[in-house]
């Protein structure tokens, strides 16, 4: 809102607001009625971009320069002393006994339910461990078809021998936009299988360590030695082709 003053130092010291970075707030889908934000939630977005500000649908947004806000904001930020691992989760579905393949979605997740869970910008967070010189080692959850999008962040991955794991859920197709389709009632959208992907062959080819994992037992195996390597690996695990509605009813 151009005419409310936003008080920014206020935003930064209470440490229980969620932060996101470097993404839109507000994307494209699915659109479902109903609130924006949960009631009592606060949002500010700062963006370079006045499209974005005129857009967004609540909250306030602060239009300048990202990262001098950012570098202005860190300055605020309370130094973190917490060294120890979060707590793990819960496993919430069952395990299979191996042999059983392809694993559901779900009991891929419930074999590694040890780990926190993280995205492709995974390689600036492995980056940033390895400056900081962390032992942790950062997990990147992504399936399939999503990882052609950001594929070259393996090959930055290997290059600077980052504590990285990606865990690739391989189910052959793009089983969101499937279910998107059925939700915008556009039955038959074309081109949404990816038969025929060499996950494991790419990994290698962009000098991560490369292995597939068909079953829980296997999974934890190569985990185990991704823990230990000294390097990427990229775990590429077969998955069931299940449909699961976008809108849970
Ligand atoms: C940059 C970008 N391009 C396109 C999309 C649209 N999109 C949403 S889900 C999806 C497919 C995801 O496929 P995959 O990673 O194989 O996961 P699956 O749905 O099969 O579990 C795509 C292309 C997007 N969200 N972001
Ligand atoms: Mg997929």
């Amino acid at each position: 809102m151009a005419t409310q003053q936003i008080n920014v130092q206020r935003w930064s010291v209470t440490s229980t607001k969620p932060f996101e970075i470097g993404a839109q707030i507000f994307r494209y889908y699915p659109y479902l009625a109903g609130e924006y934000i949960p009631h009592g939630t606060e949002l500010l977005q700062i963006t370079s971009d006045p499209n974005d500000a005129g857009a967004a649908a609540v909250g306030h947004s602060l239009l300048g320069d990202t990262k001098l806000t950012l570098e202005s904001l860190i300055q605020l930020v309370p130094q973190n002393t917490e060294t120890s691992p979060p707590t793990p989760l819960p496993a919430n579905a069952p395990l299979p006994s191996p042999p059983n393949s392809p694993l559901t979605a779900n009991e891929a997740f419930a074999a590694l339910s040890e780990l926190r869970r993280n995205t492709p910008a995974a390689v600036g967070i492995a980056l940033a461990q390895q400056k900081s010189r962390s032992s942790r080692a950062v997990i990147a959850f992504i399936g399939d078809g999503s990882l052609q999008y950001s594929v070259q962040s393996l090959y930055t991955a290997a290059q600077h021998h980052l504590r990285l794991i990606y865990i690739v859920l391989c189910n052959d197709e793009y089983a969101t936009l499937k279910e998107f389709a059925v939700l915008e009632n556009t039955p038959n959208v074309p081109a949404l299988d990816l038969p025929g992907l060499d996950i494991v062959s790419t990994a290698k080819g962009f000098g991560c360590i490369g292995v597939q994992a068909k079953t829980n037992e296997e999974l934890k195996i190569a985990f185990a030695a991704a823990l230990k390597a000294d390097g990427p690996t990229v775990i590429a695990i077969p998955i069931k082709r299940e449909r699961r509605p976008l809108v849970p009813s």
